[in-house]
């Protein structure tokens, strides 16, 4: 077990219906601690770079235009393996199979518009959150 940090988005589909604050409370109700938090608007650039391990993907031109298609919110969340309990608590990527009890089984049914982003790892993780919040 290890304190670490991780980041998540709270993607336009989940901002425009406002579902920010149930998502956020869930995270501190689990335990976890806000290190930091802002809205933010990707532009096309900044979510090639966000995105850019999927470059090669089928699915990244779909993917860059929805996460530039409204407003985000970010935060850095603290905790205990923060990075591998806050994976689990999101659900798989395609949100209609995501289990009831995760955020994008309770909350969503779609593939990019899946409600939700997670680092999936410690690189990811310092990646994402220069990208985000410098
Ligand atoms: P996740 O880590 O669960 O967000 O999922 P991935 O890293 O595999 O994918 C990143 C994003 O690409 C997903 F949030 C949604 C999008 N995606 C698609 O649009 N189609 C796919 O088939 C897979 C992923």
């Amino acid at each position: 077990m290890e304190v670490e940090q991780t980041l998540i988005l709270i993607k336009p589909d989940a901002f425009k219906r406002k579902l920010t604050g149930k998502i956020l409370q869930r995270f501190e109700e689990k335990g976890f601690n806000i290190m930091q938090l802002r809205t933010y608007d990707f532009t096309t650039e900044k979510a090639q770079e966000f995105y850019s391990i999927h470059k090669n993907k089928p699915f990244f031109h779909e993917l860059v235009s929805f996460i530039c298609s409204g407003t985000v919110v970010a935060c850095i969340l603290d905790g205990n393996n923060a990075i591998s309990t806050v994976r689990i608590m999101i659900g798989l990527t395609k949100s209609f199979d995501a289990s009831p009890g995760t955020i994008r089984g309770d909350f969503g049914l779609g593939i990019s518009d899946n409600i939700i982003h997670a680092s999936d790892s410690h690189e990811s993780f310092i990646k994402e959150s220069t990208v985000v919040f410098s």
